[in-house]
């Protein structure tokens, strides 16, 4: 009950219209065990059972406001959580370590939207929307950045570091 209650709190602040996403996180009740590895299948489950919640207007395609408010959205959710949620072959959260759990201020949120607005133009290519299998081919590249030793597992510091960049951490940095 506590961790729905953190939910609904950064559903209210991050103040994007994504209500309808972090909602569904709610509904799913879907922390899971605590896992130490993520494998390349449990990011690509995860980013196809992702894709309805981002295209939040039901249009088949994710457009720059869809993806960058699912940015900031999964920003809030994963410092307020204090892990990232994963729907893979079970669903599981990894921890975020403790200093990526302090809440985003406006500012840093507009940060972190402007930053996701210049990505998405980077990998929707020329038609400017994102389908299903660019959605998904752009999460298995974050995958394979945070896949240092490219053994097709993330974890230790390889895991810490990508649930870091889903909480945004870099930005509150700066
Ligand atoms: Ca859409
Ligand atoms: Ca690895």
């Amino acid at each position: 009950m506590k961790r729905t209650t953190a939910v609904i709190i950064a559903t209210a602040l991050t103040g994007f219209g994504a209500v309808s996403f972090a909602q569904s996180v709610v509904m799913s009740d879907a922390f899971g065990p605590a896992k130490t590895t993520v494998t390349l299948e449990d990011t690509r489950l995860d980013a196809d059972q992702l894709f309805n919640k981002v295209d939040t207007d039901r249009d088949g395609v994710i457009s720059v406001d869809e993806y960058a408010a699912q940015t900031v959205v999964r920003a809030n959710l994963a410092r307020f959580n204090q892990a990232v949620i994963i729907d893979g072959e079970q669903t599981f959260h990894v921890k975020v370590a403790p200093e990526a759990t302090s809440a985003l201020s406006p500012s840093q949120q507009t940060a972190i939207d402007a930053v996701a607005r210049t990505e998405f133009y980077r990998l929707s290519g020329e038609d400017v929307s994102m389908d299903k299998g660019e959605w998904i081919q752009s999460r298995l590249s974050q995958f394979a950045a945070a896949d240092r030793d490219h053994d097709g597992l993330l974890r230790n510091s390889e895991l810490e570091l990508y649930a870091m960049r889903i909480a945004q951490h870099q930005i509150s940095l700066s």
